[in-house]
């Protein structure tokens, strides 16, 4: 019995761009879920993984399988049901799973022959004895797995082509922001896989570097941080030689001990959601943990950075207490709490979240022609109507912030820092090619807007005088480090007034720069675009 299971592509997420942005291949992972289905499956399969990041394969040149699973997150749905169309239509049954299907179940069951929601590992051989069986059923419902079942991915599969392998530890976050799918699918609990078994599954993974994809590796609590500790010290025992990659929250960085045995267990970065640099911006997407008393976010980075521990800073742009000058206020934040790279998010509205609920009963999503419009679903392109920033806005801001923060000298600046701080060049050198990687993918980013139709996001621009308030949100805004509030030299708060004229003047032109180079939706750029 042959097994196709498909990741497919979005070209407008620009991170898998590996043709046109060299760098990113240090920044495509493989899809884990796929590997985890394929370690569900029996050995007598014949399975192939067809990772569409890495290139579209002819399908029509390829045997066609008894079965084909698809993956998707939303940004891929469009996509995903294209391929289930065309294995359908050759009379090959198709079972989509993941967050997607899980979250739109109608919509995927239109399309497909049956859906997997949630987590698959209880509900997958089944699916497979119904295939041989010819009885295939319409849904199938996943549900929350005892951590310890969880079978290691089969990582012999998809060898070439990546940099990183991936592994997962934890599911379930208990933190439940309000933009954020994770504990909707994976719930509050926060579960965590027997330590020997991941240790295992490390040994198994070819390559040398590796995505924990964990949505918090270290967790909130005492009890998590003492299993992280466990962790950490078998990894080291093991001796993997893997240097490693994570997502954590920022108490990661409360604990010296945890930080130096993430660190000799191969720790070589973490990415933080800092996610607003005000506290307006925190409470309204439930990230309170944000908010702590005494907490000093650079003084945070920096007890990661002296492990030799990199911090990409993430932040979410279009908040409904956002207004124009927040590509400054980000960037400010980011340069002042010195992380070593930047990655800003835009306020998206995904399927199944309290934001989602808020925003549609609200009447405010926008890119709403589904399923073709969930291709924008990137974080990267405006999709929604946002309370302050129309959609040029939205792209000036994020543009605004991005300039600043991948500016040449800063680049260079944040490699010589790296350098003299961990003492580390290969670390200093990833932290060079990543941050290339995320200014060239700047201008990737920008050919994607060219298929948005700005006008739809337009409306708050012509009753908003562009800019008017970005002194007032930077001086009483109360960005949450005290020590960068009004303080730090360099920072909006000290720079601004000197310039709110060139600031206003450059707003003004890249706005209208920014009409004049982004063609309507619809243009024949994106019709053709949508049919590949
Ligand atoms: C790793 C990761 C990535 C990697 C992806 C690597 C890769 N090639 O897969 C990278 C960094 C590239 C990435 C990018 C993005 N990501 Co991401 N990512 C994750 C993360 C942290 C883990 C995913 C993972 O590997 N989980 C481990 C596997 C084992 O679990 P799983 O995927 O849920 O699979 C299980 C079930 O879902 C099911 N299943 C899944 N697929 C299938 C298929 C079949 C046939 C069956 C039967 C079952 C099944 O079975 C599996 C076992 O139980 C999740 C958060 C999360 N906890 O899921 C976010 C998450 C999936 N990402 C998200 C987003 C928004 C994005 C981006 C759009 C935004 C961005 N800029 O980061 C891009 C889009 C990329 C694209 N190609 O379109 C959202 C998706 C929400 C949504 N509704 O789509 C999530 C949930 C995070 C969040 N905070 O909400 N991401
Ligand atoms: S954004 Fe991070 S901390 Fe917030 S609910 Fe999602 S996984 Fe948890």
């Amino acid at each position: 019995m042959r097994l196709y299971l498909v990741n497919p592509s979005n070209p407008l997420v620009s991170l898998t761009r590996i043709k046109d942005n060299h760098w990113n291949q240090y920044r495509v992972w493989k899809p884990l879920s796929l590997l985890v289905i394929a370690g569900l499956t029996p050995l007598d399969w014949d399975i192939t993984v067809v990772d569409e990041n890495l290139g579209k394969p002819s399908y029509s040149t390829m045997p066609l399988p008894d079965l084909v699973g698809i993956t998707a997150f939303t940004s891929q749905a469009d996509r995903a049901y294209r391929v289930a169309a065309w294995f359908r239509s050759r009379g090959v049954p198709v079972v989509i799973g993941g967050i997607h299907a899980t979250m739109r179940l109608e919509e995927a069951m239109e399309r497909v022959d049956a859906v997997v929601t949630g987590e698959a590992e209880n509900v997958w051989s089944e699916v497979l004895e119904d295939v041989l069986r010819g009885d295939l059923k319409r849904v199938y419902h996943g549900s929350f797995v005892d951590m310890s079942k969880v079978r290691p991915a089969r990582h012999d599969l998809l060898r070439n082509g990546y940099r990183f392998g991936s592994i997962q530890t934890t599911r379930g976050c208990p933190l439940n922001c309000s933009f954020c799918s994770v504990t909707a699918f994976n719930g509050r609990r926060y579960r965590h896989r027997p330590v020997e078994h991941v240790v295992e599954e490390f040994k198994a993974i070819p390559e040398n570097n590796v995505l924990v994809v964990d949505d918090n590796l270290i967790g909130t609590r005492k009890d998590h941080i003492a299993r992280s500790k466990g962790l950490f010290q078998a990894m080291i025992k093991a001796d993997l030689r893997k240097r490693w990659i994570a997502q954590a929250t920022i108490n990661m960085a409360d604990d010296e001990e945890l930080l130096g045995l993430a660190a000799k267990a191969g720790c070589l970065g973490v990415f933080i959601g800092f996610e607003s640099p005000t506290v307006e911006g925190l409470v309204e997407i439930h990230k309170k943990f944000n908010i702590q008393e005494g907490r000093n976010f650079r003084a945070s980075v920096r007890r990661m950075q002296r492990h030799g521990i990199m911090v990409v800073g993430a932040f979410i742009m279009g908040l409904d207490s956002d207004e124009r000058g927040i590509g400054r206020q980000i960037a400010d934040a980011a340069n002042h709490y010195e992380v070593d790279f930047l990655n800003v998010l835009f306020m998206t509205p995904l399927p199944g979240t309290e934001l989602w609920a808020k925003m549609e009963s609200e009447g405010r999503i926008v890119a709403d022609a589904f399923p073709e419009d969930w291709k924008y679903y990137t974080l990267g392109h405006p999709v929604a109507t946002y309370k302050h920033l129309s959609w040029s806005a939205m792209l000036d801001e994020v543009t605004t912030c991005y300039r600043n923060f991948y500016a040449y000298r800063r680049m260079l600046g944040r490699t010589v820092r790296t350098l003299l701080r961990t003492r580390k060049p290969i670390t200093a050198l990833a932290s060079l090619a990543v941050n290339f990687s995320y200014s060239r993918n700047l201008r990737l980013d920008f050919q994607n807007y060219n298929a948005l139709d700005l006008a739809r996001g337009d409306a708050l621009d012509s009753i908003r005088p562009r800019g008017h308030r970005i002194l007032s949100r930077v001086e009483g805004g109360g960005i949450i480090d005290r020590g960068y509030r009004n303080t730090a030299p360099g920072t909006s708060s000290g720079k601004t007034k000197g310039r709110r004229g060139t600031e206003l003047l450059g707003i003004f032109f890249a706005t209208a720069q920014g009409f004049a180079e982004f063609p309507p939706l619809g243009s024949k750029r994106q019709g053709t675009e949508a049919k590949k």
